[in-house]
């Protein structure tokens, strides 16, 4: 999955061969056919990862707080030095419009973002941190809609180095249309908490895997 991740994340779809993804990850042909039978079925899970394996980060006292972690978190994670190739990998497959025949679905992964903004947006309502009148699946669509914009841009122009600051340029500008203004001045926006978010997230990855061991 990691070098299906990379090879999609450099050349595409179209271009993405198995026998490259094969070379990069050293397992066998048989090996790689057992656990998915075409460049597609390959595509789809590297598709797919990028919503079910984003980390959990850690609680904050704000819930608005946990998701401008998850979009620092996000921009990290989609960066090329130490990001995550899956997640580029998705991501890549998820914006390219590709071949009018290839029949990935990159609704399902957008829905799923989309999905998670909302019930993000619910906790956050019930916390007492929304102004009365926030449309929350509209929110949800417009953080999501806007991250793959700002990701998009960044990308063309950095190669995603400044994806961190891009994010916390675009939570400066739309938390203010849904947060109450007391909420707003206890958020952090330093763009570094990604990195630190990152870590964080791991080392709870690795006590929860610990704790099921036992
Ligand atoms: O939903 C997301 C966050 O809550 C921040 C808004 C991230 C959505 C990422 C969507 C993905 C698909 C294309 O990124 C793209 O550029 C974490």
């Amino acid at each position: 999955m990691v070098a299906a991740g990379e090879v999609f994340d450099e050349v595409g779809y179209e271009a993405a061969t198995i026998s490259e993804i094969l070379k990069r990850s050293g397992v066998t042909k048989g090996a790689l056919y057992f656990h998915f039978s075409s460049k597609e079925e390959l595509a789809q899970n590297v598709l797919g990862e990028q919503v079910s394996s984003f980390p959990e980060v850690p609680e904050r006292d704000l819930v608005l707080q946990k998701s401008l972690d998850e979009a620092l978190l996000m921009a990290h994670l989609l960066q090329r030095e130490g990001g995550d190739a899956i997640v580029r990998g998705g991501v890549r497959l998820t914006v390219d419009q590709g071949a009018p025949a290839d029949s990935l679905d990159r609704l399902s992964p957008m829905r799923g973002w989309v999905e998670r903004n909302v019930q993000m947006l619910e906790k956050a309502k019930a916390a007492g941190e929304l102004l009365a009148h926030v449309d929350l699946q509209a929110a949800a669509r417009l953080l999501v809609g806007a991250f793959t914009g700002v990701q998009v841009m960044s990308n063309i122009m950095t190669g995603r180095v400044d994806m961190p600051e891009r994010v916390v340029d675009l939570y400066r500008h739309l938390l203010p249309s849904i947060a109450v203004p007391g909420v707003l001045v206890q958020l952090d926006f330093r763009a570094e908490r990604g990195a630190q978010v990152h870590a964080a997230a791991m080392e709870l990855r690795r006590r929860g895997e610990l704790a099921a061991a036992d």
